[in-house]
């Protein structure tokens, strides 16, 4: 078990009280919102792998797909000596694939918020590359963060999976890519997983599953804000709602109050009308062209970009040119 430095202490306490600044700014707003990266204490953690298994979720499956069939072609992108820097890293299961193709790689550098995956990962990941750096750094990666001291001189590769560029607005999209690749340094390679537009009834499958283990992980930021920040939401009176919005190539998920009701958060009472929605994700979804499109408006240069057989998900490859 790795022992937490003061440091990531006062991380934690600098996170909790971000996490009570944006839910009371997003409760009190019209239409009320919460920002998706919520969702991921250890519950929901737990609650999106599940989700990642699920038959109607496709992302996962077909970005491991890709990863496995040119992970050898990816590889051949990463520099000797090079650190890898993962934003958002979760579970190790999708660089795993890439550290077995690129023993170039000397260091790795996942990034995440969630303390105690960070840390089960790290571990997990020396026992079986005794060679690779784990070097870990517990961040929201949509804010500016520094790497570690021990990879400056490295030339740096980051490694964004999942399609979780998604989750942001077209221009915090490339406001993100301008950031990372002024962090990863002029000449440095990105390789991004993006979801693809497709038939909305195959999208709207993949956010309402027969499982209900979707609507679980969204009732789970409610169930989060009752056990931090001293909420008393009725889980039972809210519902999952999600659905593809074809004219912004996004998926929508909303809690829907079933009723008119008063909820207490953190000493403050917030009212919800029957119907009542509060917007807790975008996913945005692209085609080849407009991502590529993104990239390049952001600093970057496609290089390559690959798809599953079914052209359902896409792996792309940038390299940083300069904003
Ligand atoms: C992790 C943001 C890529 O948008 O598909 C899965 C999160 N939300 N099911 C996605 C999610 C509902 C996921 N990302």
């Amino acid at each position: 078990m790795a022992v937490q430095t003061p440091a990531a202490v006062l991380d934690a306490a600098a996170a909790d009280s971000a996490f009570l600044r944006d839910v009371v700014a997003g409760l009190t707003a019209r239409p009320k919102r919460l920002p998706p990266k919520y969702f991921y204490d250890e519950t929901g953690a737990r609650l999106f792998e599940a989700i990642t298994a699920l038959p109607e979720y496709y992302p996962t499956r077909c970005e491991l797909a890709i990863l496995r069939e040119r992970a050898p072609e990816i590889a051949r992108l990463f520099p000797a000596g090079s650190a890898l820097v993962e934003f958002g890293s979760g579970s190790s299961r999708k660089v795993r694939m890439l550290l077995a193709a690129a023993p170039a790689i000397a260091a790795y550098v996942p990034v995440d918020i969630s303390f105690e995956m960070l840390m089960k990962e790290a571990d997990a990941l020396r026992r079986d590359h005794p060679r690779l750096a784990v070097l870990p750094v517990e961040a929201d990666f949509t804010r500016p963060f520094s790497l570690p001291a021990a990879v400056a001189g490295a030339a740096h590769v980051g490694f964004f999976p999942g399609s979780t560029i998604g989750n942001f607005e077209p221009h915090e999209a490339a406001a993100f890519l301008r950031h990372a690749g002024a962090m990863l340094g002029r000449g440095a390679a990105l390789i991004i997983g993006v979801d693809l537009v497709k038939d909305a009834g195959v999208l709207d499958a993949a956010y309402n599953d027969a499982a209900g283990v979707t609507a679980e992980f969204n009732l789970n930021l409610l169930a989060r804000i009752n056990r931090e920040l001293g909420g008393d939401f009725e889980l039972a009176s809210f519902a999952h709602r999600a659905f593809y919005d074809g004219a912004r190539r996004r998926i929508e998920m909303h809690l829907v109050s079933r009723k008119r009701q008063q909820v207490r958060v953190a000493g403050r009472a917030i009212e919800f009308y029957a119907g009542e929605t509060i917007h807790t994700e975008n996913s945005y979804k692209y085609t080849l062209e407009s991502f590529a499109a993104l990239a390049r408006g952001a600093g970057w240069s496609p290089v390559a970009a690959w798809t599953d057989a079914g052209a359902n998900f896409s792996i792309h490859a940038l390299v940083f040119e300069g904003a």
